[in-house]
C-alpha cells in the first residue's frame, strides 16, 4: 500500500477524524490542504475527487475514496487490523450507532449552528445569530444524551480500546467545549463529561486537533 493522502482542511472535524485514526494506527501519511475557508473544495480539481465538495477526500494506490464513514472503515482494516471496531457483534452495532448519531443527529446543531456562530462568525468579525445558537441547544443535548445511553465512558466510549467512534466525537467536542453551551449540552452527561477529560488528554488528539 502506497502512503496515504488525506486532502482537506486541518481545522475540519471530519478531516481531524481520519487523522485521529492514522495517529492512532501510527501510520504515515501525508496531508495536502484543501481550505474549505476559501472555496477551495469548489474547484473544478477538487470536485474530480469528491463530487460533493467536503473534506476529507483519501488518495491511496491510485484510487479515491471519500466519505468518512467509508474512509476510517478501510484505513481500520488495512493499517490497524480492526484495531478500532469491536469484533463483539453488539459492540461494532454500538460504535456505528454512536458514529451516526454524530453524523446525523450532533453534528448539525453542534457545529452548523452553535460552534459556527459562537467560534467562527466572530473571528471574521461577525456577529451571532442567538436564535440560531439558542434554537442549537435542545437538538444538541438530545444527541449527546443519546451518545451517553450508549457509552461506557471510561477511558473511551465503548470501553478500554478506542473504537472509530471515539473519533467521531472528539472533533466535535474539541470544538463545542470552547462555547458557553457545553455546559447545558453536557449538564446530564456524566459519562461523556469523563470521557472528554481523559480523551482530550491524548497526545494525538493535541497534534491533530491543535
Ligand atoms: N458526509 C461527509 C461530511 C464531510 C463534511 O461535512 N465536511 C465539512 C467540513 S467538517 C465540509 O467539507 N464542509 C465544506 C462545505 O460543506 O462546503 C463525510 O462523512 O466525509
Amino acid at each position: 500500500m502506497t502512503k496515504p493522502t488525506v486532502y482537506g482542511t486541518p481545522q475540519s472535524t471530519y478531516v481531524r477524524t481520519v487523522r485521529l485514526l492514522l495517529e492512532e494506527a501510527g501510520a504515515d501519511y501525508d496531508l495536502k490542504g484543501v481550505d474549505i475557508f476559501k472555496g477551495e473544495n469548489q474547484s473544478a480539481e477538487y470536485l474530480a475527487k469528491n463530487p460533493f465538495g467536503k473534506v476529507p477526500t483519501l488518495e491511496v494506490d491510485g484510487e479515491l475514496l471519500y466519505e468518512t464513514v467509508a474512509i476510517t472503515d478501510y484505513l481500520d482494516t488495512v493499517l490497524a487490523n480492526n484495531k478500532f471496531s469491536p469484533s463483539d457483534p453488539l459492540r461494532r452495532a454500538r460504535m456505528r450507532q454512536i458514529m451516526a448519531i454524530v453524523d446525523s443527529y450532533l453534528y448539525s446543531p453542534a457545529i452548523l449552528s452553535i460552534v459556527i456562530q459562537r467560534l467562527i462568525v466572530p473571528s471574521q468579525g461577525g456577529t451571532t445569530d442567538e436564535d440560531k445558537v439558542k434554537n442549537a441547544i435542545a437538538p444538541a443535548k438530545a444527541a449527546a444524551e443519546a451518545i451517553e445511553s450508549l457509552t461506557v465512558g471510561s477511558p473511551y466510549l465503548l470501553g478500554s480500546e478506542a473504537t472509530i467512534a471515539d473519533f467521531f466525537l472528539i472533533p466535535v467536542f474539541i470544538y463545542l467545549s470552547q462555547t458557553p453551551e457545553f455546559d447545558s449540552i453536557t449538564a446530564q452527561t456524566p459519562k461523556l463529561r469523563t470521557w472528554w477529560d481523559e480523551v482530550s488528554k491524548l497526545p494525538s488528539v493535541k497534534k491533530v486537533c491543535a
